[in-house]
């Protein structure tokens, strides 16, 4: 039992290094950046301490030169989102107008040497407006004209480059603003991500233990290291019995409040930890 709970501690200090990453703007710009035609000839958002969704968030004004302005995600956001496989890219978009509204591509999330594209079915109101989109291979992503494969949203989100949320919809002047960008996880242990740990997750772990070749949380990685090993058993077995809500697999867009209480615990565990 007590080695049991070193592996467990071990594997959950390790697993931190995977947890979803958060941005609600509620210090400062958390390092978002601006690409395209806004903000003059500055790269920085405007930072707003108030009245985003809620507390602070950041927005930016079109400078109306031709091309499409994206908020440009933080470095927090790259490297290994193997964990967001089958869970979301959420985030909360509003514009200053609904006035002559253009369509462009929406996201952009580059890694492994590839683009995905994603085009969002609306628009974002001038109130804040959700999103959450599925991390796979069916839900709507692009590679060029095609959808990627398994195997290609895998590698994407196993070293992300790159993370761009489009800011402008308006033809002519506009403001766009941004708040809550995060990429959620399921709950640690929960390899199959149906809101439970348990012996369907121990049967995926035990499939391909000690197995070569790049492994994903998918597989049982939660340790984020790429191989199964005692580290993601000592996980699973911490988290042995939970039961919850799944990162659900949903292209609804979820209220933020909402998805927020779902990361909320594994936020509160991070901040306990660093
Ligand atoms: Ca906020
Ligand atoms: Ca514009
Ligand atoms: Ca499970
Ligand atoms: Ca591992």
């Amino acid at each position: 039992m007590f080695r049991l709970l070193i592996a467990a501690t071990l594997a959950m200090s390790m697993a931190a290094m995977v947890s979803a990453v958060v941005s609600t703007f509620d210090i400062n710009d958390e390092g978002w950046t601006i690409t395209g035609d806004a903000q003059g000839s500055s790269v920085l958002p405007t930072y707003h301490a108030t009245g985003g969704n809620p507390g602070g968030y950041i927005s930016a004004t079109d400078n109306v030169q031709g091309g499409v302005w994206y908020f440009k995600a933080a470095d927090a956001f790259h490297g290994d989102r193997n964990a967001s496989y089958n869970a979301h890219l959420a985030f909360d978009l509003r514009q200053s107008s609904l006035n002559s509204q253009f369509n462009a591509v929406d996201i952009y999330l580059r890694g492994a040497e590839m683009e995905l594209t994603y085009d969002t079915p609306n628009n974002p109101g001038t109130t804040w407006t959700a999103y959450s989109i599925l991390l796979t291979e069916t839900a709507g992503w692009k590679l060029g004209a095609v959808a990627p494969t398994q195997v290609q949203m895998l590698q994407v989100l196993a070293n992300v480059t790159d993370l761009q949320i489009r800011g402008e919809f308006v033809t002519g002047a506009d403001t766009g603003s941004l708040d809550n960008a995060q990429f959620t996880h399921p709950h640690p242990g929960d390899a199959n991500n149906d809101g439970a740990v348990n012996v369907g997750d121990l049967g995926i772990v035990a499939a391909v233990w000690m197995q070569g070749g790049r492994k994903y949380w998918r597989d049982g990685d939660f340790t984020g290291d790429g191989i199964i090993n005692v580290g993601d058993l000592g996980v699973l077995a911490f988290n042995w019995g939970w039961t919850g809500s799944p990162a659900s697999p949903s292209p609804v867009p979820e209220p933020a409040g909402l998805l927020l209480l779902a990361t909320g615990g594994w936020a509160a565990l991070r901040r306990r930890r660093t």
